[in-house]
């Protein structure tokens, strides 16, 4: 009687330690987002982990910098249509604005670069910004080394799209590839 109670004791610790396990199994599944399970809770939670996903979707936050040797850190950058985009430019150099001045300006499709490039030397007052552009959807003031700025817009039309420094002579170097996908 007494050989019983204590093999009923263990087998009920084998069989705690067994259901333990098994939730961590189901919990391990849910994490790396098993789709093939169809249990109550699992579905719940991938109901969940997808709206998770599409409040990402609405807001993309970029950084990119400048320096001192005139370059971006980045050629191309991504983002989906419909996404709201925050862009940060960083200047990471030293040099002042009158010097090594960089803004992040993104062109419209069809925009010539060198015929904006151009057009932006003659707008010093402006911070290179041709006034009254239309080639232009979005872009950042103009800083200098040590500075940043942060600017909101809305993602274009899927395709892709010319970005580029605007102060004179930076824009044959300083420039890269807007990718807005589907
Ligand atoms: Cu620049």
């Amino acid at each position: 009687m007494k050989f019983l109670s204590k093999s009923i004791l263990i087998l009920g610790a084998v069989a705690m330690i067994a259901c333990g396990d098994k939730k961590e199994e189901k919990e391990d599944q849910i994490t790396i987002g098993d789709g093939n399970s169809q249990s109550q809770s699992e579905t719940t939670m991938d109901k969940a982990s997808t709206e998770v996903n599409a409040s990402d979707k609405d807001v993309v936050e970029i950084t990119i910098e400048g320096n001192d040797q005139m370059r971006f850190n980045k050629d191309t950058l991504r983002v989906k249509a419909g996404q709201t985009v925050r862009l940060t430019l960083e200047h990471v150099g030293e040099m002042e604005e009158t010097v090594m001045g960089h803004n992040w300006v993104l062109l419209k499709q069809g925009t010539v670069i060198n015929e904006f490039g151009q057009k932006a030397v003659q707008a010093k007052e402006n911070d290179y910004i041709p006034e009254g552009t239309n080639a232009i959807i979005a872009h950042t003031q103009l800083i200098g080394g040590g500075e940043q700025v942060t600017i909101e817009f809305e993602a274009p039309a899927a395709g892709v799209y010319d970005y580029i420094c605007s102060f004179p002579g930076h824009y044959s170097v300083m420039k890269g590839k807007f990718i807005v996908e589907e």
